[in-house]
């Protein structure tokens, strides 16, 4: 390649990793110096049966290498997963945003983007009562953007300065380190209650939102107000939102826990998955806009990052689309060396002065330093733009780039003066010329001070079974708190939220009812709840309970309509191996009663087989009536209909048997589709 090109092409990201990729399949094994290595079995020794000796260059590099594998796991957001992708936008933007990567229908721009969970270890469960991360890394031509936010819109408090104390009250607590990954403690609860800014938020963590079916079914938001500016440098204030083309669903709390112990890595393997099967995940890019004239038009303060922008009042404007269709080569290199910055931003998008975001603008890079050992992390293959860089930095721990010549400083004559900033014209980065005029104070704004009013609007936008849901999620919670005042505290914060929901789960955790009278807030919106999401059959988990001699006409049948419908059936049955059906068809069994679970999936098909005997006819009742406490759709013919606890499940809804097999599909599907039937009395 010519030097000019080397220069000045901007690359793919799939190319660039490429060139840094290596198999070692098929090759002779060397050291880390290239010498061929002819034994890696003994160390070298004085003697078969005598001691090790220091000269053994190979034993001490492979043994150093090892005894440093390890890096600090992020302080916050430790448990990820990600994936490559590529975002386009569906029209230019140019009236809001000069942002190359917003202007061009065309034009797709590579993608990279880590879910997480926020206070568990590196390896937690996936299913922990918690916000999760959606962080999105767009290596556009004008330098790396990333969007770093979370799947709820608000946060916890309103200034970062408060952002250690949030995150040392949810940990496990300090003195034994218990409990691992969840808020269900009195450190956290203690916070919530004397940190009333945090009652939003915690309205969505108790709420089906902290813990997802997928993360392909999940929000994602920038949380904080942000700006866009134009090729005129106007400016209008911005926030931005994922939706999730298969709608935003859960699990409920009784699956959440057994999930966590029976596959702890389920929204890990559903998002390796769905992208091996070609499945890609899609998220739709939204806006919402509010121009810099009407700053003040919302009855709260358009900075605080513990407000949503109802989306009735402001709608979301669809502006994109990005699918995720790659997983990644190698975990540590790419999803765990990747930096991401809400400080990462490109002409055309700039911030706002919520203080929790100016706060972040400091904490990421601080928190590479230490995590990936020094200041050249943006060489490290995953977070290098695929843009051309040049600056006058040099030097450090690991650094990668050989910078020819002898110039590295600004201004100079030796060099032509080069590299120079580029003017606005050239692409410069112009941060939005804002005007302030201000005393400098430690204080916060009047008009961040109210907190209940938006807790109090997500109560009343929640449907009946999102309503029984926060309750129980408070009991469990609360449950778990030792401190009866903290308890009475928390009570007494929620009673300003709704008196239905702080008197309901007063009752279950043994403390006075709060005193005073319902808010009288009756605001709601329904973008809030998820029952009103987008439900589609579209790769949903069936299990198909099954033994040998199945009816193998009517299974084929109905396996080959779920499947043309989206619908990803798995064969369970007592052990490994092939079925045979009554018309001669075979099926491979995917998944034993012993290496599965009821909830790990979305819906049974209940099929049996003529041959089966009273253990797995007990193992199939069990897995059976779990799902129906979960709610979950159940279908069943011929064998299986023996599995279903009648007595209980007769006619109850979404568990669908008998009529013509044409008619029993249609309506199973009809049922997979509706995801959960919380009209179900369980006992
Ligand atoms: Fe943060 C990581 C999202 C507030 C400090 N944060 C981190 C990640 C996400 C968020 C998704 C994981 C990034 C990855 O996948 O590598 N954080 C948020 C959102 C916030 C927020 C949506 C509020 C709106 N964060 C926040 C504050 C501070 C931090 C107020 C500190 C002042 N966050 C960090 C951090 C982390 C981080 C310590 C840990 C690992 C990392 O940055 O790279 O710097």
């Amino acid at each position: 390649m010519s030097e000019d090109a080397k220069v000045n092409k901007n690359q793919s990201k799939k190319e660039q990793l490429e060139k840094f990729t290596t198999d070692d399949r098929g090759k002779k094994m060397t050291t880390n110096q290239g010498l061929k290595v002819s034994e890696d079995e003994f160390s070298l020794k004085a003697g078969e049966r005598g001691p090790t000796l220091m000269e053994d260059f190979h034993f001490r590099e492979k043994m150093t290498h090892f005894d440093h594998e390890r890096i600090p796991e992020r302080i916050v957001h430790a448990r990820g997963f990600a994936a490559h992708g590529e975002f386009q936008v569906y029209e230019s933007m140019k009236e809001y945003t000069k942002a190359g990567f917003l202007q061009d229908p065309s034009k797709k721009t590579d993608v990279f983007v880590r879910f997480s969970t926020v206070a568990g270890s590196r390896g937690s469960g996936d299913l922990a009562r918690d916000a999760r991360g959606f962080s999105t890394k767009f290596y556009t031509e004008e330098g790396n953007y990333d969007l770093v936010g979370n799947n709820i819109p608000v946060f916890f408090i309103q200034d970062a300065i408060k952002f250690p104390d949030l995150i040392h009250a949810v940990k496990p607590e300090p003195h034994n380190e218990i409990p691992q990954a969840a808020s269900a403690h009195d450190t956290f609860w203690d916070f919530v209650a004397n940190n009333q800014e945090s009652a939003h938020m915690v309205m969505w963590t108790m709420s089906d939102r902290a813990i997802p079916r997928s993360y392909r079914m999940m929000e994602g938001f920038g949380v904080h107000t942000f700006r866009f500016v134009n090729e005129q440098g106007v400016s209008h204030f911005v926030k931005f939102h994922w939706k999730p083309v298969l709608g935003t669903h859960s699990v409920i709390w009784d699956e959440a826990q057994k999930v966590n112990g029976k596959n702890p890595d389920f929204h890990r393997l559903d998002l390796w998955e769905a992208i091996e099967n070609g499945d890609y995940p899609e998220y739709e890019l939204g806006v919402q806009i509010i121009s810099n004239e009407d700053e003040f038009s919302q009855e709260f303060d358009i900075l605080d990052p513990t407000k949503i922008w109802p989306e009735e009042d402001i709608p979301v404007k669809i502006i994109g689309k990005m699918t995720l269709n790659r997983n990644v080569e190698n975990y540590f290199a790419e999803t765990e060396q990747v930096a991401f910055h809400p400080g990462h931003v490109v002409p055309g998008i700039d911030f706002s002065n919520d203080p929790l975001l100016q706060g972040r603008l400091f904490s990421y890079t601080d928190t590479q330093l230490l995590r990936l050992g020094g200041p050249n992390f943006h060489e490290l293959p995953i977070n290098r733009p695929v843009c051309p860089f040049f600056n006058n930095q040099r030097d450090g721990f690991g650094r990668q780039t050989i910078n020819r010549g002898k110039v590295s400083y600004h201004k100079n004559s030796l060099a032509d003066n080069t590299p120079e900033p580029a003017s606005k014209e050239e692409g410069g980065f112009e941060h939005y010329h804002e005007k302030i005029d201000a005393h400098k104070v430690r204080a916060r704004s009047e008009s961040f001070k109210d907190h209940f009013t938006q807790a109090t609007l997500f109560w009343n936008s929640m449907s009946k079974p999102e309503k029984d849901h926060l309750i129980e999620a408070f009991s469990f919670e609360l449950g778990k708190v030792e401190s009866k005042s903290v308890r009475q505290q928390v009570v007494d914060m929620f009673g300003n939220v709704s008196m239905e929901l702080a008197t309901n789960f007063a009752d279950a955790i043994g403390v006075n009812p709060p005193e005073g009278e319902d808010t009288g807030y009756t605001k709601s919106s329904p973008a809030l709840s998820q029952e009103n999401s987008v439900k589609k059959p579209d790769t949903r988990k069936v299990v198909v309970i099954i033994g040998q001699n199945y009816s193998g006409a009517e299974v084929n049948y109905v396996l080959k309509e779920l499947k043309k419908k989206g619908v990803q059936p798995e064969i369970l049955s007592n052990k490994k191996g092939m079925l045979q059906g009554s018309d001669g068809s075979e099926l491979e069994v995917d998944h034993t009663f012993l290496t599965a679970d009821s909830v790990l999936f979305d819906a049974v098909y209940a099929v049996g087989g003529s041959e089966e005997d009273k253990k797995f006819f007990k193992q199939a009742a069990l897995f059976i009536h779990e799902a129906y406490s979960h709610f979950k759709p159940i279908g069943a013919t011929q064998e299986g209909r023996p599995l279903l606890h009648l007595d209980e499940m007769e006619d109850a809804p979404g568990v669908i048997y008998g009529g013509e097999i044409e008619e029993f599909t249609d309506r199973f599907i009809e049922a997979i589709a509706a995801h959960r039937f919380w009209e179900r009395e369980v006992v």
